[in-house]
């Protein structure tokens, strides 16, 4: 190549550098958003450009649509700094025309079609032009100025019609403001059912004309309980209530982004608040008192007097007037029997209606199912249908009802295979009052368990057990922000952005479309939403990913450590504090000794990640092939035998992954040393949570072999169970037993076989959850 020929070559290139870098990713919008569409087809041809003189038009024209014209205008708005004018009638400029008549048996989807003369947002119905909307808003970047929109065609529809959130306005009273700002963010996700949880045992929060002390009385309660019920109150009353007004406000304020919500008045049980209202509705009569702690209590609403029926159907009757749902949330949950046992009035009806008891359940459960099938039939009378919690189940489940499964699938799996609509909720994947890190310094208090972003992500709501004809009973997906530990509106978005954005892909996209990884790519655009919006998420998805994983075949731990946006980690392996200056990650970290690993990923000022620390202990049996002969639960089997001998240690969280739990069975684990060792100690540690049926081992037994295939014993002892109320700590044991040169041990941990009869499973079977098993 001769000079005159590259420095052509040189212009050229910048000539196309310079081009591209006016359609840079920041005024260049980007079709792959959160949830992920089902279609994006990229098309030739030149980009369509944002500016000043383009229009919105609608083109069939009605109050929805031109509500819709509303939100585009006034989100490109947001984003842009561009507010684009309305117009019914078409011109010749470049302009994104809003239509209907898309053709889909999805009432909710659309498609966009973008070409340099314009943009189409064409959906099956209003609905789905507003998801169009959605789209196109976050393919828009947050950058102000004209925006570039490559040609192309998305074709997008919801895979469920139920894609809901749960809010408890109950424990924790939020304003109306905060309402809507909830709902704003529900609809940014393509949320459509707002499941609001309006009463409870610490507050009644709807305004009923004909029962004026529910507020009067029922929405305020004197105090509230210091952290988890520790017996200390913080003296400051709490109260609050929406009164009819606002709530017609609020419904429609959600109908014009096409959200339906779905009232919950949570009954037989959680009922206190009314009770102290009306202490004639329970079974003593009281007195009753606003409830200042959490949890599940005694006093219920009575189920043989006929007033409470009355009370139910009146307070119904203004809940179904104020909110034009098809759904109505009876909640029906942790509904104890203690009073109906000893109340007369109760037992008589129970007479009355020939309950029984029966091998699955006591007639009390009988008379739950009694009156939640007495109200489904009020409510179906007003051509309105229930939904409850999947305590509905025990007993006989009430004809019309639709399920809401929480404790698990297997509540929604049995509800299905009865013929009943489901709505999965499970704890494991949908509990936003659920820790969202395993690292809990600096966390606001949570209420317990463990539910990072990528869990959400993973979760499927579908159980692939069920036929095809059961699976159309899965209606949807949600999930639930229960506000016991949560006193404001930004600890709410903090608990509920961005897993959000993880539900809802499980609740629009279908599954071959899914990718955590992927999803992660896409969500710092949402991110830039989340900011302009000044919604206070959590931030755990800047932090230092990281995989810790045994390579039986090196005999190393590998870690591998990762960020979202590629920052440069930096880590130390000596337990000092990693810096610029420290070693720079690039690949995966061998350890094969105990050590404290420290990392970081620097961003500069204000968004470095931070530090993480892990502590790696080891011992003889760290990092040797490792099998399990018997399976754990598979909630708590993560990855398996591995984590017995990976050297990480687990804190008091049972749910952190770092602790294997078992239920039906015992833990029976073999170790191959790779030689005959010499070894006269085995410790683990078993993580007691009695309240939640987790003992400590019961009793375990040590074997050894050369061979793999004879095993002579060891040791064996029964080390019993000694509580005798309930408790909650680690509890480490360490064995020591005459010195065994052996190769292979195999270790067998018994749990309680039977819980004792203080404990409320009494005669169940505990479990037992093991985070390591150490030779030396
Ligand atoms: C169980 S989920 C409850 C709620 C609590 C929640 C805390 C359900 C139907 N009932 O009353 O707030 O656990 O996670």
């Amino acid at each position: 190549m001769n000079k005159l020929t590259l420095s052509l070559a040189i212009i050229i290139v910048n000539i196309l550098l310079m081009s591209c870098s006016d359609k840079n990713d920041k005024n260049t919008a980007n079709y792959q958003v959160i949830p992920i569409p089902n279609e994006i087809k990229q098309e030739d041809g030149k980009a369509f450009l944002l500016s000043k003189s383009t229009k919105i038009i609608i083109e069939n024209s009605n109050d929805k649509m031109n509500k819709n014209a509303d939100f585009l205008s006034d989100f490109l708005f947001l984003s842009t700094g561009i507010k684009p004018t309305i117009s019914k009638s078409n011109d010749s400029g470049k302009n994104i025309t809003l239509k209907l008549g898309l053709k889909s048996d999805n009432p909710e989807a659309y498609q966009i079609i973008v070409k340099e003369d314009g943009i189409k947002i064409i959906g099956a119905s209003e609905a789905g032009v507003f998801y169009g909307i959605q789209t196109l808003r976050k393919s828009t970047p947050v950058n102000k100025g004209n925006i570039f929109y490559p040609n192309v065609i998305v074709n997008d529809s919801p895979r469920f019609g139920y894609r809901g959130i749960m809010l408890d306005v109950a424990r924790h009273f939020e304003p109306v403001d905060f309402i809507k700002k909830f709902i704003d963010i529900l609809a940014l996700h393509n949320i459509n059912k707002f499941h609001w949880h309006l009463t409870e045992d610490q507050g009644w929060r709807i305004e009923i004309k004909k029962y004026p002390k529910l507020t009067e009385i029922g929405s305020k309660r004197k105090e509230t309980v210091i952290g988890k019920n520790t017996g200390k109150y913080d003296g400051i009353p709490h109260a609050g209530f929406y009164t009819q007004e606002q709530i017609k406000d609020i419904v429609k304020y959600a109908q014009d982004r096409y959200i339906t919500i779905i009232p919950e008045i949570d009954l037989p049980g959680h009922m206190l608040a009314a009770l102290a209202s009306y202490p004639e509705l329970g079974c003593t009569g009281g007195p009753y008192e606003v409830e200042k702690n959490w949890g599940v209590f005694d006093d219920v609403l009575c189920a043989g007097k006929e007033s409470t029926f009355k009370f139910l159907e009146d307070v119904l009757t203004e809940v179904m007037q104020l909110f034009p749902s098809e759904y109505i949330h009876i909640g029906g949950d942790e509904s104890p029997k203690k009073r109906w046992e000893t109340c007369p009035r109760c037992q008589a009806r129970i007479r009355k209606e020939g309950l029984k008891d029966d091998s699955k359940h006591k007639k009390e459960f009988y008379l739950q199912s009694y009156v939640t099938k007495r109200i489904e039939k009020f409510i179906n009378k007003h051509g309105r249908r229930i939904i409850g919690w999947d305590e509905i189940l025990e007993g006989e489940l009430a004809p019309n009802a639709t399920v809401m499964s929480w404790r698990g699938m297997a509540g929604g799996i049995e509800a299905a295979k009865m013929n009943h609509d489901v709505i999965m909720s499970p704890t494991t994947y949908a509990y936003f009052d659920y820790y969202q890190t395993d690292v809990r310094e600096g966390e606001p208090l949570a209420i317990g368990g463990y539910l990072p972003l990528e869990n959400v992500y993973k979760f499927e709501p579908v159980p692939a057990n069920l036929s095809k004809e059961e699976r159309k009973h899965i209606l949807g997906a949600q999930a639930n922000v229960w506000t016991e530990y949560m006193k404001t509106p930004e600890h709410v978005e903090y608990m509920l952005v961005p897993r959000i954005a993880a539900l809802c892909e499980v609740q629009w996209s279908i599954p071959e479309k899914k990718n955590y990884k992927n999803f992660l790519e896409r969500l710092p655009r949402l991110i830039e939403i989340y900011n302009s919006l000044n919604i206070n998420y959590a931030k755990h998805v800047f932090e230092i990913a990281k995989k810790m994983k045994v390579n039986f075949k090196t005999n190393k731990l590998d870690v591998e450590l990762s960020t979202i946006d590629d920052a440069p980690i930096y880590y130390t392996t000596d337990g000092s504090t990693p810096t610029k200056s420290s070693t720079l990650y690039n690949g995966v970290i061998n350890i094969n000794k105990s050590c404290e690993i420290k990392a970081i990923a620097l961003r500069g000022k204000g968004s470095s990640s931070n530090v993480w620390t892990q502590k790696i202990i080891t011992s003889k049996s760290s990092f040797k092939p490792t099998e399990l002969l018997t399976k754990p639960d598979p909630n708590y089997t993560y990855s398996g035998a591995s984590m017995l001998v990976d050297g990480v240690y687990g804190d008091n969280n049972y749910r952190s992954g770092k602790w294997i739990g078992i239920q039906n069975g015992q833990l029976v684990a073999i170790i191959d040393l790779l030689q005959p060792t010499k070894l006269t100690e085995l410790s683990f540690n078993s993580n007691v949570v009695t309240g939640d049926w987790i003992f400590d081992v019961y009793s375990y037994k040590i074997e050894a072999s050369n061979d793999n295939k004879s095993f002579n014993l060891v040791k064996e002892e029964v080390l019993g169970n000694s509580l005798t109320k309930h408790w909650e700590g680690i509890i480490p044991h360490k064995i020591t037993f005459n010195e065994t040169n052996t190769r292979y041990v195999k270790i067998t941990l018994n749990p309680l076989a039977k819980m004792p009869k203080w404990h409320g499973g009494a005669g169940n079977k505990a479990y037992l959850f093991i985070d390591e098993i150490s030779l030396n």
